[in-house]
């Protein structure tokens, strides 16, 4: 295993920045220099949550950039591609064919797909700091430029996502999760029938050894092909999940954009509205044994693997106490955080699918880990979230700004000088 020596606070800040202004390219942040050289949706809105507190001013400039990449059906693609490294990343610009589809911006290149909406969250974080340590008519005049690009955004998923019907967001890939290779999309996966090797000759699987990555490629090109068509997503598509994560982080965008809405002049109704329709919506859909699961819509049934995505409805501050309760029962438990020296592992240690050194398969994340000490403290459990602040601060201390981390050893794994590991750091180290 491979450990550093100890860094105390002011050096592990020092890194953090360093870190950031390495990946920093004009106004977006790319998550880790050689493989992910472009803009990730949720990458970079991590980096913004992270900065809220300490450079507001960058955090807002990041959210700006992103959205350059919106369509015009407010679907924030998931990822934005820096045009002069355009095929160093697969699939690249030509795979995804934005140039010429008549909602994609206009010399932006991106991805067809999109990632969990969590920009209105950011936004309203970069907001509030933002009054607090500058200037408070700039403070407004960011949201006023954010809300109608956000508003868009929920319009979209309430228009084009609810394929199931009742309420819920569907996701259309699995890397619209964030979590790509998760045990959870393992199922609807193998079902594609007439999958096929869609890989370039040349791509190596070293990035996801053994896993379904010609799937996920045709996958995207089928939807590539249907024009990214709303319609055919209804109709055709043959991947569709309800993912409690994506819909949790919907649902506290959605409370985001309420608190939001004032400032820029808007009714704040519909958003509290959807909030409570959400909320309802992932009890009555998703809640299963006193967890939350992703629904396989084209399977009709719930998925039953339980990761971390289920911990995401914690997000909503409306979240019933006996739920939460249950959710930090499971959470605490061996399943998760009790078996594990580093948590929280991103799927359940029991699961016979859980690998402790692949990605979505059981390594632990800063990001996933904010997240839940975020939800801890919004529902008062102190305790928690200041054990996973200390536990997060632990694994970066030990290995480095890595991609995420071995939940027994904390070992580094993926890649290094990643974003969004370096950003939430100076989160919690404030
Ligand atoms: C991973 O996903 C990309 C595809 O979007 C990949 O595997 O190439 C995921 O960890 C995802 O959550 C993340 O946004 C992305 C960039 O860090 O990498």
């Amino acid at each position: 295993m491979e450990a550093r020596p100890a860094i105390d606070d002011a050096a592990l800040e020092r890194e953090a920045w360093s870190v950031l202004e390495a990946n920093r390219t004009g106004t977006a942040t790319v998550p880790a220099p050689g493989l992910y050289p472009h803009q990730w949706n949720w990458d970079s809105t991590f980096v913004a949550l992270g900065l809220a507190r300490r450079d507001p001013r960058r955090a807002g400039e990041e959210l700006l950039s992103l959205l350059t990449g919106q369509w015009g059906t407010g679907m924030v693609p998931h990822i934005v591609f820096r045009p002069a490294l355009a095929e160093s990343y697969f699939p690249g610009p030509s795979v995804w064919r934005s140039a010429g589809h008549p909602a994609a911006p206009s010399g932006v290149p991106t991805s067809g797909l999109t990632q969990p909406p969590m920009q209105a969250l950011a936004a309203w974080r970069v907001w509030r700091h933002t009054r607090d340590t500058a200037d408070r008519e700039e403070a407004d005049a960011l949201v006023r430029r954010l809300h109608p690009m956000l508003a868009a955004q929920h319009d979209y998923l309430t228009a084009c996502r609810d394929l199931g019907g009742g309420g819920l967001a569907a996701i259309v890939h699995p890397w619209e999760s964030g979590m790509d290779d998760s045990p959870a999309w393992d199922d609807p996966l193998e079902a594609l029938a007439g999958a096929r090797d869609a890989r370039p000759p040349g791509e190596s699987s070293d990035r996801h050894p053994g896993d379904h990555h010609d799937r996920y490629v045709w996958l995207a090109l089928r939807y590539r092909d249907s024009g990214y068509d709303g319609a055919y997503l209804r109709q055709d598509h043959p991947f569709a999940v309800e993912d409690p994560m994506f819909n949790g982080i919907w649902l506290a965008s959605c409370h985001a954009l309420a608190e939001l809405a004032p400032v820029a002049g808007a009714d704040p109704r519909p958003y509290g509205e959807a909030a409570e329709r959400i909320r309802a919506a992932l009890l009555e859909r998703l809640w299963s044994g006193g967890a939350f699961q992703a629904r396989d819509l084209c399977a009709g049934r719930l998925i039953p693997v339980c990761t971390v995505g289920g911990f995401g409805p914690m997000l909503d501050p409306g979240m019933p106490a006996d739920r939460v309760a249950e959710l930090v029962g499971v959470l605490e438990s061996a399943r998760f955080m009790g078996a594990a020296g580093y948590p929280v592992p991103s799927c359940e240690i029991r699961a016979s699918r859980f690998d402790r050194s692949r990605y979505w398969r059981g390594p632990s994340w800063v990001n996933t880990n904010w997240l839940l000490r975020r939800a801890a403290a919004l529902h008062g459990r102190d305790d928690l979230a200041r054990r996973l602040g200390a536990a997060t601060l632990r694994l970066v201390r030990q290995s480095g700004f890595r991609e995420c981390f071995d939940p027994f050893d904390g070992s580094g794994r993926g890649g290094r000088d990643f974003s969004w590991s370096a950003a939430l750091t100076l989160d919690l180290l404030a």
